[in-house]
């Protein structure tokens, strides 16, 4: 009878979605994690998700979304790999009505291009990193060099301002060299390689300031062939809040990190669902949370804890 009808049709699971992804590439095991996340929620929410990474090139990320578009997905996630460059193909998915949701970056592109962008406060992030560093160097004079994430991204542009910001004031920290090192363990080396060669050995570096744990973790691996101690001989904050991080930190060669969260898909499949529903519109920025963590957090327990979360 009408009773049982509508018993079944209430019990009918939400709209079978299907959403494009395209993800950046797996630079860094922050990425990595937020990969593995955003498929074990599309699993639990029976989305069928369409991933493709981009080996952090810009082209194929276009690629993808044109390619999402074809297919008429009910939405697209994108983390953009850099912040320009993305109006032609958003007004694309715009005509044909595809909602677009930015994970973790966001982008340089009129704000009706995207539903909504899931993100942390980079600015923020770089102003915690900052304020740590201050606190920790107090009036001794502290030269800084930076290892600046992926040239043109939101995060490398905004973790830098931030980080200013955070040591405004503080006349006796500067920062005598800037430096691209893609997010990535390997070039983290390879750049902190250089910082110590042209800084008389490093002699010179009070601290490292990265825009991501995995170039921190390269670098520290450059300081102790340098035959200097990180997180003493040069102090190391960075971001990100992965594994390794505090395995470094529990031996001493790490000091500070911002948490950021890999779960940027839940939210982001939360405003999706309600858009599809019932056209509720989400804000145009969905923030996610960032917490420091120092040596005094128990870092090998914060490691144990993390290490099994897909990174
Ligand atoms: O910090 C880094 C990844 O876009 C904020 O991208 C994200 C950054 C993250 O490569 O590990």
């Amino acid at each position: 009878g009408t009773a049982a009808l509508a018993s079944l049709v209430l019990a009918a699971p939400s709209v079978a979605q299907t959403i494009g992804f395209s993800q950046i590439g797996s630079e860094s095991g922050w990425r990595a994690a937020e990969t593995t996340l955003t498929h074990q929620q599309a699993e639990e929410r029976g989305i069928d998700l369409k991933f493709a990474d981009a080996q952090q090139k810009q082209e194929n990320q276009i690629k993808a979304l044109r390619s999402f578009i074809a297919q008429g997905v009910d939405a697209i996630l994108l983390a953009p790999v850099v912040a320009t460059g993305w109006d032609a193909v958003l007004e694309e998915a715009k005509e044909a009505e595809i909602p677009v949701v930015l994970l973790d970056r966001t982008v340089d592109a009129p704000e009706d291009l995207y539903l909504t962008a899931v993100t942390s406060d980079l600015v923020h992030e770089g102003a915690v990193a900052g304020q740590w560093l201050a606190k920790a160097v107090g009036d001794e004079p502290c030269n800084v060099v930076e290892l600046q994430g992926t040239t043109g991204s939101s995060p490398a542009i905004d973790r830098k301002a931030g980080f200013e910001q955070g040591i405004a004031g503080h006349d006796n920290i500067k920062i005598i060299r800037s430096q691209t090192g893609d997010f990535t363990r390997t070039k983290g080396k390879e750049v902190m390689e250089s910082f110590l060669k042209a800084e008389d050995g490093g002699k010179n570096i009070c601290a490292l300031y990265a825009h991501n744990d995995d170039m921190a973790v390269g670098a520290i691996q450059a300081i102790k062939e340098a035959g200097l101690k990180p997180g003493d001989d040069i102090l190391v904050v960075s971001i990100d809040a992965v594994p390794d991080i505090f395995k470094s930190m529990a031996e001493g060669e790490a000091n500070a990190t911002v948490e950021l969260t890999p779960n940027m898909a839940g939210p982001a499949f939360d405003a999706l669902a309600a858009y599809m529903k019932d056209g509720t519109v989400p804000p145009k920025w969905i923030q996610t949370e960032s917490k420091l963590y120092t040596q005094e957090d128990d870092p090998m327990a914060i490691y144990e804890q993390k290490k099994g979360l897909g990174y």
